[in-house]
């Protein structure tokens, strides 16, 4: 199989809570299975400074700092997947931000819930757009 555009890139994270239930397996499996190449992974335990950058959209919400100390609380597995359409691919796959309202099929839909925690623990992130995308690889894989 042979794209002709340049292929589309999505940072993904499986989060904290994903790792320590072992999903990350589970989660790198979909992405393959759905035709997506993995082009970079790492597992890293990140700072705030990378958060708060990552997260800079959301710094003055009342879920920021809760957000920032679970994401730094363990291991993530960062990867960069890559395919046509694979931005909205992905959070599609992801499902819903929210895992109880997440649809069956889908990763948190699948495998996440609430677990009344001040922030959802919901399993993976995936880039919102190209222009997101570009950023948060930036971030997560300055080398690439
Ligand atoms: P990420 O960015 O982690 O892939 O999640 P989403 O794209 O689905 O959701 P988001 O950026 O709006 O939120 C980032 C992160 O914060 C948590 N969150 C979000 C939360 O706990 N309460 C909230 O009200 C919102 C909006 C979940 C994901």
């Amino acid at each position: 199989m042979t794209e002709s555009s340049a292929p589309e890139r999505s940072l993904v994270l499986v989060k904290p809570d994903g790792f320590a239930r072992r999903l990350t397996g589970e989660v790198l499996r979909r992405i393959e299975a759905k035709g997506y190449a993995l082009v970079a992974l790492r597992i890293l335990t990140p700072t705030r400074e990378m958060l708060a950058a990552h997260y800079a959209e959301h710094e003055g919400k009342p879920f920021f700092e809760p957000l920032l100390e679970f994401m730094s609380s363990g291991p993530v597995t960062a990867v960069v997947i890559e395919g046509e359409g694979g931005i909205p691919g992905f959070r599609a796959m992801a499902g819903a931000t929210n895992p109880t309202d997440a649809a069956p099929g889908s990763i948190r839909g699948d495998l996440g819930r609430d677990w009344g925690t001040k922030v959802q623990q919901n399993i993976v992130h995936g880039s919102d757009s190209p222009e997101s995308a570009a950023r948060e690889i930036a971030i997560w894989f300055p080398e690439l």
